[in-house]
């Protein structure tokens, strides 16, 4: 694949090729923990992402072999969340996880190495994680002074089952990746030199599928889960499809041109 930078960041690398946007953190010096710029720059790709067209289906991924993400860096961790260069204390992973989670096109973390902390929650929000055989999976916020009560939760607990998930976040063990497959955490496990080739396989069959299909079907798990705010992002969608339709663009155009819609011409199908 020949993979085409996207736009210039400090901390992450955003290239895409063949309709295939990959998104890595490049901290690889300390595990590809992420500070409040990291967030920010990950924050403006995937909104890049989003507006492109051309992309179908993300690769979210960490630089090196040895972390996709260790979660945030403790060492910019000051009093009520991770201070940047502004010296604003955030926690906007937070944001980052709602935009994953919001983007209407798969997401597939690719994990090689560590997945733990906010790391470990930055996979389980996205559709699919494809592990090679030396992922490491784990939650240490009881242990560092810090929870995820949100996502690394609630779907954490949809996505191993209630037990696991409170055994995940009470115990802070680390799981090996066929610990982490036969839990359902994972998609797949495959060797650490065959993840790239296994990932981009698993985004050409997705880039095959209908895209609309894809979106909906993303949302509707999101309702499942998120409420009111899954809901919206459905109705979203659904909108987006009306807007393409005859009957539509009849309510439309009849406002436009001062008369009154003639909606009778169309069916109402069972
Ligand atoms: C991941 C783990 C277990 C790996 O251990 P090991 O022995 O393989 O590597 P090592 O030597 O610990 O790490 C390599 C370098 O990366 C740095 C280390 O300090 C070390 O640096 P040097 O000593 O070589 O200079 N490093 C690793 N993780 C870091 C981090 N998160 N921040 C800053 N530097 C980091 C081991 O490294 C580990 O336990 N890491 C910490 C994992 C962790 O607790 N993450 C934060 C959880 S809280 C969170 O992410 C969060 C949240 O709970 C809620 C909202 C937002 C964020």
């Amino acid at each position: 694949v020949d993979w085409q930078i996207v736009k210039n960041y400090e901390d992450i690398i955003y290239e895409k090729a063949e309709g295939i946007a990959r998104i890595t953190i490049n901290r690889p010096e300390v595990h590809n923990a992420f500070r409040p710029e990291t967030v920010q720059e990950m924050i403006d790709a995937f909104a890049l992402v989003r507006d492109d067209p051309e992309v179908g289906v993300v690769l979210f991924t960490g630089k090196g072999e040895k972390a996709f993400c260790s979660g945030g860096d403790q060492r910019v961790r000051g009093h009520g969340g991770y201070v940047g260069s502004d010296q604003v204390p955030r926690l906007n992973v937070l944001d980052l996880q709602r935009q994953i989670r919001a983007l209407p096109k798969p997401v597939i973390a690719v994990v090689a190495g560590w997945a733990i902390g906010g790391g470990h929650v930055l996979h389980v929000v996205c559709d699919l994680t494809i592990a090679a055989d030396n992922a490491k999976f784990g939650q240490t916020g009881p242990k560092v002074g810090s929870f995820d009560a949100g996502y690394g939760a609630s779907l954490l607990a949809r996505t191993v089952g209630i037990k696991k998930a409170k055994e995940i976040w009470y115990l802070c063990r680390q799981y090996s990746a066929q610990e982490a497959l036969d839990m359902g955490l994972v998609n797949t496990v495959v060797p650490v030199a065959q993840l790239e080739e296994e990932s981009i396989k698993w985004a050409r069959e997705i880039l095959a599928k209908s895209p609309i299909a894809l979106r909906f079907l993303k949302m509707a798990f999101n309702a499942d889960t998120d409420g009111a705010a899954g809901l919206q992002q459905l109705a979203g969608d659904a909108t987006m499809l009306y807007y393409m339709t005859e009957e539509a663009r009849e309510g439309k155009n009849a406002f436009l041109e001062k008369r009154q819609p003639d909606f009778g011409k169309f069916p109402r199908l069972p």
